[in-house]
């Protein structure tokens, strides 16, 4: 048995190939088949952002840089693996290496900020799952959530100073910040999932930092279940904006952590397109993707230094 604590990142998963794109979805929708046409038109997102999202390169970069900087301040203490839920490397698979490797204590760290039982509960369940299969198992010890972590609050916070700067000075003190992060079915709230608290206290321990004018918080990315969602939906929201007459508006997607199809199509092509149609000015911040100080945050979490 190894000595080392096992750290074990999680993030979503991405299809590397348009014809990896059926599959991928067969597993986000926990095995119902979606029709054609629903391929068709999630391989038509895919196409529209290059083919693939570059999130499971983030991802293995934060890895390395994670190991790296645990290395370097704590020799010989954490392996670091990542794992994702629908995609290669999928999550079950590292769980197997992590036993091969001997290591019985694995921290879990989902790389999404805010708890939600579907969400981060579905990759406890898989590491669960996965551990079931053996008969030594591993000491799972689970991060929840993060939002909190005052690093988490501060990286959003420079983010949002550093996006305002794309607004001309002179309307500066006119842009709404609208903080967004993905949508869930509403059947959520009958389980008191903390979600939608965790978000909307988040969203405003960063806005009361900058002392922001005018902030709202949204949801996003609602997916095809034929159930309803939470909402407001950011589409809506921006239509609302319009109405009242406000002209510029920035997009804070802080449930998310780095450029994937939530981003580089819901925002950069499809909420830029509705802004255009309204007449808003949409600007969106920069993720946190595989940025040192994002790194140093995880370090924290992992370690509590
Ligand atoms: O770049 C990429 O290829 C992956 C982008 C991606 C991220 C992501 C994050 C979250 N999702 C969450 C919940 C759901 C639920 C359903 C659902 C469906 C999809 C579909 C695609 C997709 N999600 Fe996703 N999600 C990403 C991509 N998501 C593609 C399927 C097509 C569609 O409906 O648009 C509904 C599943 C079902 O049908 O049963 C629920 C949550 C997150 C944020 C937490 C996290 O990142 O893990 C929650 C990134």
């Amino acid at each position: 048995m190894s000595a080392k604590t096992a750290v074990l990142l999680m993030a979503y998963g991405t299809p590397n190939r348009i014809d990896e794109v059926e599959q991928y979805y067969i597993n986000v929708r926990g095995g119902r088949m979606p029709t054609p046409e629903q391929v068709e038109n999630l391989s038509a997102r895919y196409r529209a952002v290059g083919g693939h999202t570059p999130l499971t390169t983030l991802t293995k970069s934060v890895t390395e840089q994670l190991q790296a900087q645990l290395d370097a301040e704590f020799p010989d203490q954490y392996q670091v693996y990542f794992g994702m839920k629908y995609w290669h490397p999928l999550i079950p698979d590292v769980v197997k290496q992590i036993h091969a490797d001997g290591i019985s204590k694995v921290i879990g760290l989902a790389l999404a900020p805010h708890y939600s039982k579907i969400s981060i509960g579905g990759y406890q369940k898989q590491v669960d799952r996965a551990n079931e299969e053996f008969t030594t198992n591993i000491e799972l010890t689970m991060i929840n959530s993060w939002q909190e972590q005052p690093k988490f609050r501060n990286l959003i916070a420079n983010r949002i100073s550093e996006a305002l700067a794309q607004f001309p000075a002179d309307v500066r003190d006119q842009v709404t910040v609208l903080f967004s992060a993905h949508s869930l079915p509403q059947r959520v709230l009958a389980w008191g999932d903390p979600y939608p608290d965790e978000l909307l206290g988040s969203a405003k321990g960063i806005a009361e930092m900058l002392e922001l004018p005018d902030w709202r918080f949204t949801y996003q990315s609602q997916g095809e279940t034929g159930e309803p969602w939470l909402g407001p939906d950011v589409l809506d929201t921006l239509a609302e904006l319009a109405a009242e007459g406000k002209k510029y508006v920035l997009q804070v997607p802080f449930g998310f952590v780095c450029d994937h199809l939530e981003i580089l199509y819901d925002i950069d092509i499809e909420g830029k397109h509705k802004a255009n149609e309204l007449g808003l000015q949409l600007e969106r911040i920069r993720l946190l993707n595989d940025d040192p100080a994002f790194v140093d945050l995880l370090k924290t979490v992992v370690t509590g230094q």
